[in-house]
């Protein structure tokens, strides 16, 4: 079954968004398998941004994921590392349709309140960065006879 990672930036856990966005997911019948509240260190957020380095937001992207704490999250189900693409919307949150997360809680590219992978390469380099094997829980749902 795919994985992938998710993560409630600093700007949704402010806002109280935590529950919201887990709850998402949790109807649309994907499986959470791992999450913690955390501070990202420095060095981890240069490398789970290090695609971005050489981008002019790079600075502000690093101080803003390090400026509270986030909520990582790995995530479970047929197709989910693309399916969360769609749910979490456009990064860009002006260009988000409405009903996807970002289309219906940011309003700038910066806080745009929610990450996740963007491929299977990604989510596997990602879950990696932030969880260690012994974090990821692995468990049988009966509902998922009714999902499948
Ligand atoms: P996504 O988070 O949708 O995968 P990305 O990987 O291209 O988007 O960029 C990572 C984050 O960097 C994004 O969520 C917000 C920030 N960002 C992207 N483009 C930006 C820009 N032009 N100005 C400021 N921040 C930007
Ligand atoms: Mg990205």
């Amino acid at each position: 079954m795919e994985r992938t990672f998710l993560m409630v930036k600093p700007d949704g856990v402010q806002r109280n968004l935590i529950g919201e966005i887990v709850s998402r997911f949790e109807k649309k019948g994907f499986q959470l398998v791992g999450a913690k509240l955390m501070h990202i260190p420095t060095e981890l957020a240069e490398q789970h941004y290090g695609e971005h380095k050489e981008r002019p937001f790079f600075g502000e992207l690093v101080d803003f994921i390090t400026s509270g704490p986030v909520f990582a999250m790995v995530w479970e189900g047929e197709n989910v590392i693309a399916t969360a693409r769609q749910m979490m919307g456009s990064t860009n949150p002006k260009d988000a349709a409405p009903g996807t997360i970002r289309g219906d809680f940011g309003l700038t590219v910066g806080k745009n309140v929610i990450h996740g992978s963007d491929s299977p390469a990604s989510a596997a380099r990602e879950i990696g960065l932030f969880f260690k094997e012994a974090e990821l829980v692995e468990y049988k749902k009966l509902v998922n006879e009714w999902v499948y």
